[in-house]
């Protein structure tokens, strides 16, 4: 049996990548996200193994009703990959819009919990599933002008562990999956509002991860037989590591 694979933020960056290695690997993949045009072309290019589907992540009646909107022979999803999120800006807590904010635990936390509660019930009667959640390496090491994003990322990390510990024996496993730096995506060109230069700036002169990086470890942990689990992973590229603490002198 073919496993069904459900990526949210399959339009861009890690999403678009996990879509394209889960398809190599044999699975179908629902491809998930708001921009349709993009997902229309990863269809196009993926073929029937693909089913694009238009989903703000923040619509929380559009989660609800999944898996029961989904065209029938799609609803037996095995694996979920929350992976819609984002960073919105890098001003300090002082200075910050709370809408920015807002946004980014809707999406981040509010997103990612609201699809968990819609598929997870399916996997666990058929005792079989796996919920991969992008968290971050901000999850760990608190830097200036991450506050709230940070923030989310360590609600993902304890809601994977706390799922981890509701599911034991189930047959369904959970996973964050916690990246550092990885150029090539619209993650900074997002958090900078549109500012390509700006964003550029985060990954010159530097050798950063890769989406497809991103991607082989999920599938790799997918991967893993059955009685394995993932709790979580973290991932840096060689030219990263942790910050020093902040000291204010004078
Ligand atoms: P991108 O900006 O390239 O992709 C983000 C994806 O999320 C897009 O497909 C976007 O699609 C989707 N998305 C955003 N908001 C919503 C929403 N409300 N509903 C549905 N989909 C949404 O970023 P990355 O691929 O780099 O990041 C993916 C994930 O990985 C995020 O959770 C991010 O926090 C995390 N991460 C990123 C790192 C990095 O350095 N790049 C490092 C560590 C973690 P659309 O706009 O079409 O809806
Ligand atoms: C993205 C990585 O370091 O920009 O989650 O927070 S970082």
């Amino acid at each position: 049996m073919t496993d069904i694979a459900f990526i949210t933020g399959a339009s861009s960056g890690f999403g678009a990548a996990i879509a394209r290695r889960f398809v190599a690997d044999g699975r179908r993949v629902i491809a998930a996200a708001r921009r349709r045009d993009r997902l229309d072309a990863l269809a196009a290019e993926l073929g029937d193994a693909l089913l694009p589907l238009t989903l703000d992540v923040t619509d929380a009646d559009a989660v609800a009703a999944l898996p029961g909107s989904l065209p029938e022979e799609w609803r037996d999803v095995a694996i979920l990959v929350n992976n819609a999120g984002l960073a919105l800006g890098t001003a300090p807590a002082h200075q910050t819009s709370l809408a920015d904010w807002t946004r980014m635990i809707a999406t981040n936390v509010s997103g990612l919990v609201g699809m968990t509660h819609a598929l997870l019930p399916g996997m666990v009667a058929r005792g079989r599933g796996h919920v991969v959640n992008l968290g971050s390496v901000a999850a760990n090491y608190p830097y200036p002008g991450g506050n709230v994003y940070g923030a989310t990322k360590a609600f993902v990390q304890q809601f994977t562990l706390g799922l981890k510990a509701d599911l034991a024996g189930s047959g369904v496993r959970v996973s964050d999956v916690q990246p550092g730096l990885v150029g090539g995506t619209e993650f900074s060109n997002v958090r900078m509002a549109g500012d390509d230069a700006k964003a550029a700036a985060v990954y010159a002169d530097t050798v950063p991860m890769t989406a497809e990086d991103v991607a082989e470890a999920v599938s790799w942990i997918v991967g893993l037989p059955p009685h394995l689990n993932v709790n979580r992973i973290e991932l840096m590229p060689d030219v990263q590591g942790p910050g020093p603490f902040t000291v204010k002198r004078g």
